[in-house]
């Protein structure tokens, strides 16, 4: 070959390693070629305390604003005095069969005052007029999820137009950088609006101001039914949009800023409220923007695009995902998701998983509000379920990803809930059940209520001290900080346990037995002594309790208590059809597909059902799965992808991922419409929006490569390597996953086989590496990395 031709083939491989290099970048992004017209086109970023959702308009921008203190209500106790003088009477009841009457006591006698709970607000919005830019040409808008960035532009009269904007945690802000390529051509207003009643809006200077004051709860349902007034708002907020414009001039004009004639502008928002804590809102919401103002106002815009980035990038690069690129995967994106079902566009499923993070990494940080069921997004003063926390389920798929996926730092927010909780709890779990320790039924807000809610049939669970708590445990496993285990994690659990092994009580026709009652199987047939997820999570959270004490060396009779009860928990049963019995009688209906499959949680996330240890129960999973199907609500859906990969089935759970990439686009985003889905944000429809199946399919898509929640007689953990790899997976790679025991893991495959593993021991922990029913057991060094090929699982 000749000088030239050689050169040729360098800038021919060059240019194919840009263009591999760009669908790839790509793939890391969310992009449009329209602006968004409905809430959930618009895209979201967020800096775990203050969010926005940015529709790209060309003529009119809106940045839709929340800042995730902005909560209707203030610091209330909402347990029912006295309520356990009616607990004997509902349990006679129940166990006699006479569940009707069960259900009236208790939805008179039993339940949270007021009767529901308190709903998450948005903050406001910023309103930008670019007159005569309506008719834009060559429009493109986009997320780029590797730098948390947003972006729009277009051109007009052949100038181009574009915004930037991103949400800092470092700088406490959200900054938007607007830019005209032509000096001196940007042109516009901007304002601020907010949908509360009481609110001042002022333009002064260079600067926007909201003041005001959260709406009431809006809807008075709640309040006739339990006969209990809720408590009026106190929350009170401010935030300030700062202009900063390069050249040109601003003037104030009715409580709005026109730009004139500028190069560019730069745009700083701060934003508080005077919450300090569910017990405590002292703070001043002035006083706190006046310090967030501060250390931003001299602060070059490049500068803290920068500081962010480097940030953001510290968790988001920890972990990245590869299942290849095809011609589809460079289409906008709400265009792939209308065809993912005929298109090989495995790439779409690497977005979503990287979407997954990237909206935990954007609403859950150290020091904030845990990311509640529209993590922090919401523009609704009467949200879908107050857009709160409900923890049968919802809350606790938001954070199954933290750990696995590299964000440890952001499951710490739901550990500072769970300290509140365990304290408002304990309110509760004397008032209903005169019971010590601490207890939380399916829902929470800001306000950390704990009683009851809603109605009797569903909201009489008693699980959800229990369930969170596992997070708790969790993330001692995967990191072994025994100063969290102590300080922070053991008085939460034990005072969980405590509650648990004083309520649960001889079934008085199998006395050997001790069920949970009354409770619920979440939503599904109403109040019941003895539901199967009860039991399972109960007797989790005594195992878990138990170890943490030894680990501790701590509190050796409380757990020999605590094993001597978890023996006679109710065991998990087959039924008739060979299911798992969702209750202790035999009364399952194989037609019910009922989005829940709570009876199902010993096999996920829990771990005392696996196809490897109970093949009987996994079967009988397996069972109750079919019988369920394959659709549901958007988190149903979800959760259905973590149970079958966790019975190995990669293909099924491959099937139900797939159910969960579909359309669902509705324009009415309130009304429950059929199935879940995505929208063209990728946001996961329940529907309505609900996160918790974006998080949930992330998840999903971890326990299909790698899981370790099976351990050895030593309590060694076993590192399951692609236990459910789906056939159309042949190729991929996965970067930086979390196992327990402390190992980060990077696996490769092609054509469906192992080719390269590397683990990273944190800890020093001993290692089982499972691929395929073939192990290696090893010693590891803390810090050491360890490689290993498909010929060492002999
Ligand atoms: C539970 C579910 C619903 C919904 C709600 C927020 O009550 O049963 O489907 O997700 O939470």
């Amino acid at each position: 070959m000749s000088m030239k031709q050689i050169s040729k083939v360098k800038l021919l491989l060059l240019l194919i390693a840009i263009s591999v290099f760009s669908i790839r970048t790509q793939a890391q992004k969310l992009w449009y070629s329209q602006p968004a017209k409905i809430w959930t086109e618009a895209l979201p970023i967020g800096n775990g305390r203050m969010a926005a959702m940015i529709y790209g308009g060309t003529d009119k921008e809106t940045i839709q604003l929340n800042e995730e203190t902005v909560w209707t209500g203030q610091p209330h106790d909402y347990a029912h005095k006295g309520a356990f003088q009616y607990l004997d009477s509902i349990r006679g009841l129940l166990f006699a069969g006479n569940q009707k009457d069960a259900h009236r006591i208790a939805d008179k006698q039993f339940m949270s005052q007021p009767y529901g709970q308190q709903c998450y607000q948005p903050l406001g919005n910023i309103l930008l007029s670019f007159p005569g830019h309506e008719k834009a040409e060559r429009f493109y808008r986009d997320l780029t999820l590797n730098n948390a960035l947003a972006s729009v532009s277009y051109q007009v009269d052949g100038v181009t137009f574009t915004r930037e904007i991103f949400a800092s945690f470092p700088d406490n802000a959200i900054f938007v950088k607007i830019t005209a390529s032509k000096s001196k051509a940007l042109n516009f207003k901007v304002e601020m609006t907010c949908p509360h009643y009481n609110k001042t809006i002022i333009a002064a200077d260079n600067q926007l101001v909201i003041k005001g004051n959260a709406n009431n709860y809006p809807y008075d349902y709640y309040e006739k039914k339990g006969n209990f007034k809720y408590p009026t708002s106190k929350i009170n907020f401010e935030s300030r949009l700062q202009v900063q414009n390069a050249d040109g001039t601003l003037v104030v004009n009715n409580n709005a800023i026109e730009v004139k004639n500028a190069s560019s502008v730069v745009l700083k928002l701060v934003a508080a409220t005077n919450f300090v804590n569910y017990n405590d809102i002292s703070a001043n919401a002035a006083e706190r923007c006046d310090k967030y103002q501060k250390a931003i106002t001299e602060l070059k815009y490049e500068k803290a695009k920068i500081t962010h980035i480097a940030d953001y990038q510290k968790l988001y690069n920890r972990t990245s995902l590869d299942l290849g690129v095809t011609e589809f995967s460079a289409r906008p994106t709400n265009e792939r998701l209308m065809s993912y079902s005929k298109d090989k566009d495995p790439n779409l499923v690497a977005l979503l998983y990287q979407y997954g993070r990237y909206l935990l990494i954007s609403s859950s940080r150290p020091g904030t509000q845990p990311a509640n069921l529209q993590g922090i997004w919401n523009d609704k003063l009467i949200p879908p379920w107050d857009s709160k926390y409900t923890v049968n389920i919802n809350t606790e798929m938001n954070y199954w990803m933290a750990e696995m996926t590299n964000l440890s730092e952001c499951h710490e927010p739901l550990f500072g809930m769970l300290k509140d909780l365990a304290v408002t709890g304990k309110s509760t779990a004397k008032e209903h059940y005169n019971a010590p320790g601490w207890v939380l039924h399916h829902n929470t807000d800001l306000w950390r209520g704990t009683a009851p809610i809603n109605g009797a049939d569903h909201g009489i669970w008693v699980s959800g001290s229990g369930w969170l708590s596992q997070h708790l445990w969790w993330h001692y496993e995967y990191t072994g900080d025994k100063k969290f285990l102590k300080e922070t994690a053991y008085p939460i659990m034990k005072g969980a346990a405590e509650f648990y092994a004083a309520y649960l009580i001889p079934h008085p026709k199998h006395q050997q037995w001790l069920v949970s009652g009354p409770s619920n199987s979440p939503e599904n047939g109403g109040l019941v002594m003895g539901p199967t997820m009860d039991h399972q999570i109960i007797r989790d959270l005594f195992t878990n309790t138990i170890e943490a004490a030894k680990v501790l060396g701590v509190d050796a009779d409380f757990s020999k208590m605590l094993t001597e009860k978890k023996a006679k928990i109710v065991p998990n049963q087959i039924g008739r059809y060979g299911q798992l019995q969702e209750w202790v009688e035999d009364r399952d209906d194989p037609k019910s597909e009922h989005r829940h499959v709570s009876h199902l949680w010993g096999l996920h996330p829990g771990r005392e059902i696996s196809p490897l240890t109970t093949p009987e129960l996994a079967e009988a999973c397996r069972v109750t799965l079919k019988h369920r199907g394959d659709e549901g609500t958007g988190w149903s859906r979800a959760w259905k992808i973590n149970f079958w990969a966790r019975l190995l089935d990669g293909d099924h759970a491959y099937l139900i991922l797939n159910n969960l990439i579909v359309p669902s686009y509705t324009t009415d985003d309130v009304k429950m419409a059929e199935g879940g889905g995505l929208y063209a944000n990728l946001f996961d429809a329940h529907p309505p929006f609900q996160i918790d199946g974006n998080f949930g399919a992330t998840s999903g898509i971890t326990e299909m490569l790698l899981q370790s929640h099976l351990r050895d007689g030593n309590g060694d953990y076993y590192l399951d390597i692609l236990p459910a790899l789906p056939t159309k997976f042949a190729n991929g790679k996965i970067t930086g996953l979390v196992a327990k025991g402390g190992f980060v893991v990077d696996i490769e495959w092609k054509n469906n086989a192992l080719t390269k593993l590397q683990i990273v021991s944190k800890i020093g922990n001993n290692l089982n590496v499972r691929y395929k029913g073939k192990m290696v057991s090893m010693k590891t060094e803390k810090g050491k990395k360890y490689k290993f090929g498909v010929v060492d699982f002999k």
